[in-house]
């Protein structure tokens, strides 16, 4: 791949159809589909949004009717693998075969169990020409990124885990206590990083938290990449005792659900209700929430995919204590903050010895290979 000269530009374009619909199909993969005639004239374009039902070959053939294209003999660039299965909707294969394409050319293989490989199967059995990009061309890489967590997610019956965070050269993500009144909120973002989170934000279904953050630099935690999203990001914070303030940034607006002890104090309830919040009382694991059973509850009853978590050391720690960080994205600042410093772990010295450790440890559960970004132009501001 590519077979043809047009193979890579075509793929590419539903690649961006598909990146254009990043927050429109969650729980579902993000998917683009073009399609083409034998001249390599575009007959039609789709991408799938959950909230729309078609998947993205479908929206693509019924752009291509609703323009008057005859797509006997055409081609289809999807990004994913047609499905085969009759979920809700009916299998995207078996749509193209009937629509007479005769070339399908696929970025990467479906994941999900029910249909991975049967698709590519029903089409080569019908006669089409089917070829898959290769494992490591661009737009395979590209494909296999946009559902990194769908795919994890259906494998593992929990959200994927991204943890982020911005540190100091020497992993530190705050000063010393005693000093941090002197320094601004966002003291280690630059503008670039900053930009950079609303896109992890956007992509992510749940925003992680500790009690600890909200009462230390009440932030409001809301996806502002300006984006369109079908469902507003989810705010859950684990707060054992509901200590968070009934006026805390985070819940203005709802969306967030605080996860606390079987036991915490019941008055404190109506008040945070009355913000909009959820509260979710769970068994602790030794006085704190239960990691595993808040994770297998997001995806199990609110389909939610991919979590991103924006914390202090403390569920840091106790993430990367359970290996269940799936992908670490750090910001680095270009300076030291001592060691009375606030560590982003306390499990590692610094993020290079947190690097080392990953790749020995977890690097199997990191689909991209390397586990940390890095941006090198952020700077205090
Ligand atoms: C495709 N094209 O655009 C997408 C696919 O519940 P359903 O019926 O919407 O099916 C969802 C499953 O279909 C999903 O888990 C994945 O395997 C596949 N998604 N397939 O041919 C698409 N979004
Ligand atoms: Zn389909």
């Amino acid at each position: 791949m590519p077979v043809l000269p047009q193979d890579e530009i075509h793929l590419q374009r539903a690649l961006d159809l598909a990146q254009a619909a990043v927050g429109l199909a969650s729980p579902n993969p993000t998917v683009g589909c073009v399609i083409t005639s034998p001249t390599g004239e575009v007959l039609g374009e789709g991408a799938h949004h959950y909230d729309a039902f078609d998947h993205a070959e479908i929206a693509a053939l019924k752009q291509a009717a609703t323009q008057g294209h005859d797509v006997a003999g055409a081609t289809a660039y999807v990004t994913l693998e047609p499905c085969a299965h009759h979920g809700r909707t009916g299998p995207c294969s078996e749509a193209l075969i009937a629509a007479g394409i005769q070339r399908c050319v696929v970025a990467a293989i479906d994941p999900n169990p029910l249909t991975r490989n049967k698709g590519l199967a029903k089409m080569r059995d019908a006669g089409l020409t089917v070829d898959v990009a290769g494992r490591n061309s661009p737009q395979a890489k590209q494909a296999r990124e946009l559902n990194d967590a769908f795919a994890f997610a259906i494998q593992n019956q929990r959200p994927f885990v991204t943890l982020k965070s911005a540190v100091s050269l020497d992993g530190k993500i705050a000063p010393a206590a005693s000093t941090r009144s002197e320094v601004s909120p966002h003291w280690l973002t630059g503008p670039s990083a900053r930009e950079s989170v609303q896109q992890l934000r956007h992509a992510s279904d749940v925003l992680l938290t500790g009690v600890g953050t909200i009462l230390a630099d009440d932030p409001s935690l809301t996806d502002r990449s300006g984006l369109p999203r079908r469902r507003p990001l989810l705010r859950v914070i684990f707060d054992s005792a509901l200590r968070t303030p009934a006026d805390a940034k985070v819940l203005a607006g709802g969306n967030a659900i605080l996860v606390c002890a079987e036991n915490a104090d019941e008055d404190r309830d109506a008040a945070l209700k009355a913000t909009g919040a959820d509260i979710w009382r769970l068994p602790t694991e030794a006085n704190r929430p239960n990691i595993h059973l808040t994770l297998r509850k997001l995806y199990e009853e609110l389909k939610m995919t991919s979590v991103i978590v924006e914390a202090g050391t403390g569920l840091t720690d106790a993430l990367l204590q359970r290996n269940l960080v799936d992908h670490v994205v750090l910001y680095y600042a270009d300076t030291e903050l001592g060691s009375d410093a606030i560590p982003f772990s306390t499990r590692f010295p610094s993020p290079y010895k947190l690097q080392e450790s990953l790749t020995e440890v977890t690097r199997s559960t990191f689909p991209h290979g390397d586990p940390i970004g890095t941006e090198d132009d952020v700077r205090i501001t």
